[in-house]
């Protein structure tokens, strides 16, 4: 059982400044003692350094703020994603706001593609994150990470095709949605996403939920990515963050999809994203993050048997 620990630094998808302390935050809250203290074998490779990063001077697409820089992140991500999902660890990327997502997700997807199974992913957040430069309302391209790993157009050049590997819209799953922009909410009608808005939760309850989605994942062999923006949370459990919404997932909630996550035995990769230590009361949510962590991965309240059936 071995999990490698990447962090990536990188705050200008966002509107707010601060994400890049994310990664010093979540060890400061031990994420490294926690997963060792569950039986993994924990490689630290530390932080993608911006300045080692290689920028290009092209013309960027309109309506996507900070590109070039984004680019330099996205590519070297993917390839550092790539390489350790193919090492056989489960890769955890410290975010970082949520644009760090298209080159986690390519990396892990292109490293699944290339074993014959289909990667699904599991995206955690206040919102859908399926902007592209045409429907984007404010140009920040956390907002669009989405839309980018389901191949919607407008992004076409910010990664090398060698690196890519689109997911379809039905690999896609948005739970805790309660912020959607006009444009962006008609694209995705048109869009096979798996949907359960705070609605949906309130009206079904999360567990329900979350096994109509492990359903669709086991159903075709597939493997999970988890996404986990810290907005998916109730500001009062995770203040740490540039874009609250109220109206989030409780802290029980969030601890019951992690905990069913890890019963279906799925998932391979994780990203812990947005969260914001400047903004943050005491580490409050780079606790709370830590703490669903430890569920993800195993961490139970009563030890309960290993389920001998994960899903129903
Ligand atoms: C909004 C907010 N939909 C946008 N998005 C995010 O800027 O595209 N906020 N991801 O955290
Ligand atoms: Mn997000
Ligand atoms: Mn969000
Ligand atoms: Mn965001």
């Amino acid at each position: 059982k071995d999990i490698a620990l990447l962090g990536v630094p990188i705050e200008v998808g966002a509107s707010q400044k601060g994400a890049l302390m994310g990664p010093a935050a979540l060890r400061t809250a031990g994420i490294v003692p926690l997963l060792e203290s569950l039986d993994f074998s924990v490689t630290d490779h530390g932080d993608i350094l911006r300045r080692e990063l290689t920028f290009t001077d092209e013309a960027p697409p309109p309506n996507a703020k900070h590109y070039r820089e984004i680019k330099a992140w996205t590519g070297e991500t993917a390839q550092r994603a790539y390489a350790m999902a193919k090492s056989g660890a489960i890769p955890v990327f410290l975010g970082g706001d949520h644009s760090l997502s298209m080159g986690s997700v390519s990396g892990v997807a292109r490293h699944w593609h290339a074993q014959g199974r289909e990667l699904f992913v599991l995206w955690l957040d206040a919102h859908a994150d399926y902007n592209t430069p045409a429907t984007t309302i404010t140009g920040n391209m956390h907002g669009m990470s989405g839309a980018f790993l389901c191949g919607e157009p407008g992004l076409d050049d910010l990664l090398p095709r060698a690196l890519r590997s689109p997911i379809a819209p039905r690999q896609l799953g948005l739970l805790g949605l309660r912020s959607v922009d006009r444009l962006e909410k008609e694209l995705l009608g048109q869009r096979d996403v798996w949907i359960a808005d705070m609605r949906r939760i309130d009206e079904f309850g999360v567990g329900v939920l979350i096994r109509e989605f492990i359903e669709r994942v086991s159903a075709r062999n597939g493997v999970l990515h988890v996404s986990l923006d810290v907005d998916f949370l109730d500001p009062v459990s995770a203040p740490g963050v540039g874009t609250t919404v109220s109206g989030g997932a409780t802290y029980r909630e969030a601890h019951l999809v992690m905990e069913m996550l890890q019963d279906s035995g799925l998932v391979r990769s994780l990203d812990l994203v947005e969260l914001n230590p400047f903004l943050d009361n005491r580490g409050l949510s780079a606790r709370t993050v830590v703490e669903l962590v430890g569920s993800l991965f195993g961490q139970q309240i009563h030890d309960r048997p290993t389920p001998s059936n994960a899903v129903v």
